[in-house]
Parts: structure tokens; sequence; C-alpha cells
């Protein structure tokens, strides 16, 4: 791919309203997905489409936010397969916070968007005139200014599965099955499967919270990655978590926002043959 795409800034607050509530059939976000039935959230759907529709000038329409995310490499204008990326887009989905998607070629960095994020990471979004990276700082940002529905996970849960990834990347890169590396993994994984059994259904408890947005599309890649580059499952014997990536996994915003499986297959292989 070597044509970033950007979607038109200058389509008006309600336009894109609508459009990231999903009434545009059109909306660029994994097109392909379109295809299956997502259902609506109907009282958020409401209520942000009357806050539009608003003739006074003055109204509160919320402004889309800009947020710069990674383009799809196999196919042309969708979303691409950055799990920081979809942690700050679901973030966005759950606080039913209006956005407006620039996807961005990283294999060829236009220079707009390196005036804007120097470091030629994704995702930026724009925060009152000026761009932030990281989706740490991002989400927290999200949490300050939109803080209903309050997504916050308590500190001491905050970095349970945080090593789920590390240890993903671990086993995906590894060439030699006797160094140990599965195994880490699957210690990650089965002390995060007690932990849901005894504290779930989401590490926060009946909840979901930032902590399950930074995770859950991590453990998408780890699904795909793994089936792909190693014929490799989540053990059925993990029974919690296999039921915890179910539920995250079907969620509206989820599917919304997730990854192609042929973008996660094409992004890990560098790392699987380098
Ligand atoms: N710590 C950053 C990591 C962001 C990151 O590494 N993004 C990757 C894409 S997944 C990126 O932009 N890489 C630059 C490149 O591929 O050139 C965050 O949480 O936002």
């Amino acid at each position: 791919m070597s044509t970033a795409r950007i979607q038109a800034n200058t389509a008006s607050a309600i336009s894109s309203t609508i459009k990231h509530l999903g009434f545009n059939l059109r909306c660029p976000i994994n097109s392909k997905n379109t295809k299956q039935k997502i259902p609506r959230r109907r009282t958020s759907n409401t209520l942000t489409l009357a806050m539009s529709t608003s003739s006074s000038p003055s109204s509160s329409v919320p402004s889309p936010l800009e947020v710069c995310v990674k383009a799809s490499v196999t196919s042309p204008n969708n979303l691409g397969d950055c799990p920081f990326c979809q942690r700050v887009l679901l973030t966005m989905e759950e606080k039913h916070v209006p956005y407006d998607l620039k996807l961005v070629d990283l294999g060829n960095k236009p220079e707009w968007f390196l005036n804007i994020s120097p470091e030629g990471k994704v995702p930026v979004v724009k925060f009152e005139d000026k761009w932030v990276p990281d989706s740490d700082v991002i989400t927290q940002a999200l949490e300050e200014k939109y803080p209903d529905p309050p997504l916050g996970t308590p500190p001491e849960k905050a970095s349970i599965g945080s090593k789920i990834f590390s240890t993903f990347i671990g086993f995906l890169k590894s060439k030699d099955p006797s160094d140990g590396m599965e195994q880490a993994l699957l210690n990650e994984l089965s002390s995060f499967n007690e932990y849901i059994k005894i504290n779930g259904p989401f590490i926060n408890g009946e909840k979901i919270s930032a902590a399950d947005l930074s995770l859950a599309p991590k453990l998408h890649h780890l699904e795909i990655a793994l089936g792909h580059y190693k014929n490799w499952s989540v053990p059925d014997s993990l029974a919690y978590l296999k039921s915890y990536m179910k539920n995250i996994f079907s969620l509206d915003s989820f599917i919304k926002t997730r990854a192609l499986q042929e973008d996660v297959i094409e992004g890990w292989r560098p790392k699987v043959s380098g």
C-alpha cells in the first residue's frame, strides 16, 4: 500500500456524528464487517442524534475528535491492525464519543502526519487543537474529558493481564520449541484465567473497564497470529479466559473497531520471519 487515505475532515459535525453512530452504511471502518448484522445501541443513538439535529448554531453538538490510526495494508480504506489504535477507538465507542478517523499508511507516512506525530506513531488524537500521542495518555484524557460512563480501572487491578502481550510476542517469535516461551505465555494466560474465574466476568468485576479495552485487542492479535503461524489456540482448560474473549469480541464496539484477520497476519509476519 503506498497511499494514505485521509477522511475529509471538513465534514460537518452533524454528519460525522451520524456516521459514527452507524447510520452511514459507507462507514470506512472494516467495511467487510458491515456485512455482519451489528446490533445498534438504540439509547445512545437516539440521544446523540437528537443533539445533532438541533438547529441552534450554539447547540452543543459534540465535534468529532480527529484520530489518526493505522490503515489496513490488505484492504484500502479500512482500519488497520494496531491494537493501541483499537484500544482508543473502543474507549471512544464505549463512551459514545464521536470521532473522525484518519487512516495513515505507516509504510509510507505522509508529511502532514509526521508534522503532528514526529515519532511517526499512531494513535494520535486532537484535543483542543493539540495532537496527543500514546494510547495510555489518550485514554486517560478521554476519561477526564468524557467521564460518563466511567471506564477507569482501580490502580490495583490496572496491570492484570499486562504481561500477556509480551509473552505472546516472545512465543510468536520463538523458533525453538524447548525455549520455554510457550510455557511463559501459558503461565500468564492461566493466572489471568484464575483471576477472571474469581473476580470476573471483567477485570474490574461486573463492568468493562479501561484494562479490558487495552487487553482485548491484544488477545485478538494473539488468537489470530498464533492460530496462523503456530497452529496454536488457547487451551480449552482455560475456560474463563475463553469466555472472557468471546464476550468482549462479540461487543458491538469491538466488532466495529477490530482489525481484519488478514491485516493481523500480515502485521506480524516480519516478527515471525525476522
Ligand atoms: N505506546 C504507544 C505504542 C503505539 C505504537 O507502537 N503504534 C505502532 C502501530 S501498532 C506504530 O505507530 N508504529 C510506527 C510504525 O510502524 O512505523 C501507544 O500505546 O500508543
